[in-house]
């Protein structure tokens, strides 16, 4: 009887442990209140970059991955559309598809974004614009835009070039410039060119003798400027929309001969101011190098969590830019940027 009833009590003593464990292992996996602990919630962005066309194209995109990384609490989608703008629309299409939370656009040119933003729109997925701006029928059809004031960086290059011809005491004489412009249609073309136009207009002397197409790379202004020197024209200034552009330039102008410098043959002036800008322009080889800032990765993601966060944010930042010449410049000051 005895071995009987302490058999029972073996059985019913190890069902309670196994119950009592597996209790213990259901409810391991759960929060207070008997809720499933859910994993961490990324934040899924699909990016339509435009290329990599540029230092700073890469610049940017870097700034971008760091930010919406996966340690900040986001899934990246990135889409390099190789600077052409069907390749955007069809990402933009595909994050639609994936049903991402947010939608960063930086847009090759500023018109063609009505009918995929409404299609964002409609698909309840927010839109936020980043570098150059977009022309669209519907300012509700993006959330907000990070970038540069491109106008106010030409007009840095033109005051800066007066106060120098000045200085030179040829204001008065005339300067003939090569005009090298971005990707026609893009904001920082459009706007780097308003500037110089309007500078050539309130100066008699001052005229563009030729304006070339550079689509922002040092591949394609090299060819330009080669073939444009070819011809014999004289020039004094070459206004660069970007220092791709700048490089390819310098490397034409040195191939013909000619020295580039405040005080030597051409004078170079140069948008964005990467380190290898800054370098030509310590040694003298670029006159002045306009900051343009990349680095909108930290703004995006600050955009973002405010947008989860229900806040409504401002509708367009302006990053902060300055300008470099030969005279502020140390290799100090060069190796401590970021780009
Ligand atoms: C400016 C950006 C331009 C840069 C170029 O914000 O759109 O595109 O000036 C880049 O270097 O290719
Ligand atoms: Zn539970």
């Amino acid at each position: 009887m005895c071995k009987r009833i302490l058999t029972a009590s073996r059985i019913l003593y190890s069902v309670l442990i196994s119950l009592i464990l597996c209790a213990a292992l259901f409810t391991a996996g759960c929060g207070q209140n008997n809720v499933p602990v859910q994993e961490e919630k990324l934040i899924r962005v699909g990016f339509s970059q435009v290329g990599s066309e540029s230092d700073w194209r890469m610049a940017n995109t870097a700034s971008m991955i760091s930010a919406l990384s996966e340690e900040n609490g986001f899934e990246l989608i990135f889409d390099n559309a190789k600077q052409r703008q069907e390749n955007q629309l069809l990402a933009i299409r595909n994050f639609i598809q994936q049903d991402v939370d947010y939608i960063v656009l930086a847009p090759i040119a500023e018109s063609g974004w009505d009918d995929v933003l409404q299609e964002a729109k409609e698909a309840g997925i927010p839109v936020i614009i980043v570098d150059r701006q977009i022309a669209v029928s519907d300012d509700d059809l993006y959330t907000s835009w990070v970038g540069s004031n491109f106008l106010a960086e030409g007009q840095r290059a033109v005051r800066w070039l007066e106060g120098t011809i000045r200085q030179q005491g040829r204001l008065n004489q005339p300067l003939r410039i090569l005009h090298i412009q971005g990707t026609d249609g893009a904001t920082a073309q459009i706007q780097r060119t308003k500037a110089l136009d309007d500078a050539v207009r309130t100066h008699p002397g001052w005229t563009i003798v030729s304006r070339l197409k550079g689509e922002y790379t040092e591949a394609k202004a090299y060819e330009l400027v080669r073939d444009f020197l070819a011809t014999g024209q004289q020039i004094d200034v070459i206004y660069s929309e970007n220092d791709n552009m700048s490089f390819g330039a310098i490397r034409a102008l040195e191939e013909a001969g000619i020295s580039c410098g405040t005080d030597k043959d051409v004078m170079i002036i140069s948008f964005d101011a990467v380190r290898d800008a800054l370098r030509q322009c310590l040694e003298g080889r670029i006159s002045i190098c306009v900051e343009c800032n990349p680095l909108h990765g930290p703004r995006v993601a600050s955009l973002i969590m405010q947008l989860e966060a229900g806040e409504i944010p401002a509708k367009l930042t302006y990053v902060d830019e300055t300008f470099f010449s030969p005279g502020i410049l140390s290799e100090e000051l060069i190796n401590e940027r970021e780009y």
